[in-house]
């Protein structure tokens, strides 16, 4: 189709009958879990595996060929296959991630990947000059080994041998989580991103009050901070409850505390500071026995990677201080160390007048939440938009979308594909 008529081509789809679908696709999906009663999905854990079965047939529907990768990423690819005459055409993956924190709401991360095939759908009739490729990364959150993002590294090209090695809370090393789900690790490096992959499109929830507090549907995503993931031990003497007089005792969980609340107060008095403690895994664990040993995480987020890496050094001095007051060992385990990432200028000026003409003042945010854009954007110029996050709840069941936001989203989306096909 020439671009000319392709940009004012009419979009013969009901833009509110497909954003329904998406929500009611978001919802189906939430049913998987593998912790009843609650919303719980892990890295290759076999409610991925029924994910992957559900959206593998909408993307087979769609005439997308479904294939996981050997990280567990499932992939919806193009079915047009290249054929000598035709040169392989360019193509933009949408995507997000599938899997949750415990307990979590039902749109983080599927919504995107939701939204990739609603644009699917929604665009055939526009005979784009590229292929878009719909992604549903494996892994994002870092629930099961600590380390986030492993789906999106994998096509990013850059998961370093040693997470393999990671172990879970069971002892299971990646590599035999990878193999037991029936892919071969040796395979990883395969599921590198294609070359003729051009752009990379993420929608998200917010996740935070900023849009509602706006009263805007959408943003177009400026850059995502940094974020820094350490696991603190505390090591101290395990002894009788009964027994063992308070002057004795080498409380590994009252230290524990102590640094909590200092973590707190320091977060509370550093701006644009977030510091969170938000796994504790106390030994022995009983009610009888003063704990000898407590394993906590630490998350720092803050839009500057230097006040973030500073936050974090004065937060480690002060577990050591504290540990040392108190006659405890202290050890501390990087478990990431993500920079602040730029989302691609170009695009997200794009994405900014995408949203513009579905109606809405466009306005760009910086997420204070991370994503895979943020890995992909280390390989392919990256592009984020936001929805609204209703009373800014999320990683909770409360987590919800409003229908109206969806549909801008699709809208907003075409206009931003009509747009690249002409940069084609
Ligand atoms: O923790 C985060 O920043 C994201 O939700 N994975
Ligand atoms: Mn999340
Ligand atoms: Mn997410």
């Amino acid at each position: 189709m020439a671009i000319k008529r392709l940009v004012s081509a009419k979009i013969e789809v009901d833009f509110q009958t497909l954003a329904l679908r998406v929500i009611a696709r978001c919802a189906e999906l939430a049913q998987l879990t593998e912790t009843p009663g609650m919303l719980t999905r892990t890295f290759l854990s076999p409610a991925i595996r029924d994910c992957h079965r559900l959206i593998a047939g909408w993307m087979e529907s769609l005439g997308l060929r479904s294939s996981v990768d050997a990280m567990g990423n499932l992939r919806g690819f193009p079915s047009s296959e290249p054929t000598p005459s035709n040169a392989i055409r360019p193509r933009l993956l949408i995507g997000s991630h599938i899997d949750t924190v415990p307990n979590a709401g039902a749109y983080d991360g599927v919504l995107g990947v939701m939204l990739g095939l609603a644009l699917v759908e929604a665009s055939r009739t526009l005979e784009l000059p590229f292929d878009i490729e719909v992604i549903a990364f494996s892994e994002e959150e870092g629930v099961r080994f600590r380390v986030p993002f492993l789906g999106s590294r994998a096509l990013a090209g850059t998961p370093d041998s040693q997470l393999l090695a990671l172990r879970d809370a069971n002892g299971v090393t990646l590599e035999a989580a990878i193999r037991s789900f029936g892919l071969d690790p040796n395979e990883i490096s395969a599921a590198k991103l294609d070359e003729n992959t051009f752009a990379y499109l993420e929608f998200h929830i917010e996740q935070g009050p900023v849009l509602e507090s706006l009263g805007l549907s959408l943003a177009a995503v400026k850059a995502i901070a940094g974020q820094s993931r350490r696991t603190i031990v505390f090591a101290g003497s395990a002894n009788h409850a009964g027994t063992t007089p308070m002057e004795m005792r080498r409380d590994a969980l009252a230290g524990a505390a102590e640094w909590i609340v200092a973590v707190e107060n320091f977060a509370r008095a550093y701006p644009g500071l977030v510091a969170t403690v938000g796994r504790l895994q106390v030994a022995p664990g009983a009610s009888n026995v003063v704990p000898g040993e407590v394993r906590a995480s630490l998350d720092i987020r803050h839009a500057s990677d230097v006040e973030r890496t500073t936050a974090t050094e004065t937060l480690l001095a002060s577990a050591r201080t504290i540990s040392e007051k108190r006659g405890l060992r202290f050890s501390c385990h990087e478990d990431l160390e993500q920079s602040a990432v730029a989302m691609d200028a170009e695009l997200t000026a794009a994405a900014e007048r995408a949203i513009a003409a579905a109606g809405q003042e466009s306005k760009t945010i910086i997420s204070g939440a991370g994503h895979d854009a943020m890995i992909l954007a280390e390989v392919v110029p990256s592009a984020m938009i936001f929805l609204r996050t209703p009373g800014g709840i999320s990683h909770h069941p409360d987590e919800t979308v409003l229908v109206g936001d969806v549909e801008q989203a699709i809208r907003a989306g075409i206009t931003f594909l009509k747009e690249l096909a002409l940069k084609q």
